[in-house]
């Protein structure tokens, strides 16, 4: 007779998992659970997108001067409810709120957390039914009580206490970290329950898939330059030409790259000289993860997780996945310096 397969479900495997913070007294646990059920209602208006009025354009534009998508709104506004009803969160940022979001209710006069969000990255990709996600970090309060400050939202990466993403495509996963390993799990929409699906993600340690932007050729570092073409390259003894392969949605690009291999590269341009993607809630989460799962993420120099934020809304390049793929990509920048 074949026995059920074991189904552990998202909630399950967090008190589980509980049991290594021997200090941990459930509230981080909380505040993941929260997150998953706020996904799941994202979820839910992602996937009839195309039936509702939530389509299209608000007409207003984001600080990042992006046009503003019905969904992205609904989406932030999603997450901020199930943040602040909670209890566990003091200060919320998030790329749709130019300032920090402090939480001032009683049920959170005590909360320990700190998170850092993208409510929905790729929003661009929403009404031609592409892959788009939530990218999110949480941190312990530096502050000592009350609502959080924006000093507890711009530490280092290295702080992060836990990291995640859910990607919306053709399933919805919830990928996260707390230090302790990566483990994915997927949405049974017929039991409204993420399940593990993929535990203990690892990163190969290299790939043949890069995935950049090519359109901003002429404008990337005479090193990134290089690499591409040395990617292009035909070499069979390095699997060379490698597969090019962009989405134009960071937490899709990135979760393929995590399973199958490869390294993801948003360069600084002479048009955007730190890069386009945001550190503290798009880099910083993917850095905790990638590393977590044996890869690497660097700024073309060094560690995404060492800058120091100075701005909630500040970008860094990025090269992150596979290591011996990143670390290639840094000896390129080193010997062929300039712009
Ligand atoms: P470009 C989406 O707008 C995003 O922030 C990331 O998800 C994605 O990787 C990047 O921008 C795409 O930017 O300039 O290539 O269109």
């Amino acid at each position: 007779m074949n026995r059920p397969r074991k189904v552990t479900t998202l909630g399950q495997f967090i008190i589980e998992r509980q049991r290594d913070f021997p200090f941990a007294k459930g509230e981080l646990s909380r505040l993941l659970r929260d997150i998953g059920i706020a996904a799941k209602i994202v979820n839910r208006e992602v996937n009839k997108a195309g039936l509702v009025d939530i389509l299209g354009s608000t007409g207003r534009e984001n600080i990042q001067g992006e046009d503003v998508k019905k969904l992205d709104i609904f989406a932030n506004e999603q997450f901020i409810a199930a943040l602040t009803s909670g209890g566990e969160c003091c200060v919320i940022a998030s790329e749709e709120n130019e300032e920090i979001i402090p939480i001032e209710t009683e049920i959170s006069k005590n909360a320990k957390y700190v998170v850092m969000i993208d409510p929905l990255d790729g929003s661009s990709n929403i009404d031609v039914n592409v892959s788009i996600g939530t990218i999110f970090s949480i941190y312990r309060r530096k502050s000592l009580g009350g609502p959080g400050t924006l000093e507890d939202c711009l530490q280092a990466g290295t702080e992060q206490v836990a990291a995640g993403y859910v990607v919306y495509g053709s399933s919805t996963m919830l990928v996260y970290t707390t230090g302790r390993g990566v483990n994915g799990f997927t949405l049974d929409p017929s039991i409204g329950e993420f399940c593990l699906s993929h535990p203990e993600m690892r990163v190969p340690e290299t790939g043949v898939i890069y995935s950049i932007n090519e359109g901003n050729y002429i404008k990337f570092p005479e090193g990134i330059k290089k690499y591409i073409k040395y990617c292009q390259e035909d070499d069979k003894a390095t699997s060379r030409p490698y597969s090019s392969r962009y989405i134009g949605s960071m937490v899709a690009d990135f979760h393929r790259n995590l399973i199958k291999g490869g390294v993801f590269i948003y360069p600084q341009t002479q048009k955007s000289p730190n890069g386009k993607l945001r550190l503290c809630y798009e880099c910083n989460p993917l850095a905790f993860i990638v590393e977590q799962a044996g890869g690497k993420a660097s700024h073309g120099t060094g560690r995404i997780l060492e800058i120091t934020p100075t701005d909630l809304h500040q970008r860094t390049p990025i090269i992150i996945g596979s290591v011996k793929m990143v670390e290639q990509v840094e000896d390129f920048l080193r010997q062929y310096p300039g712009n």
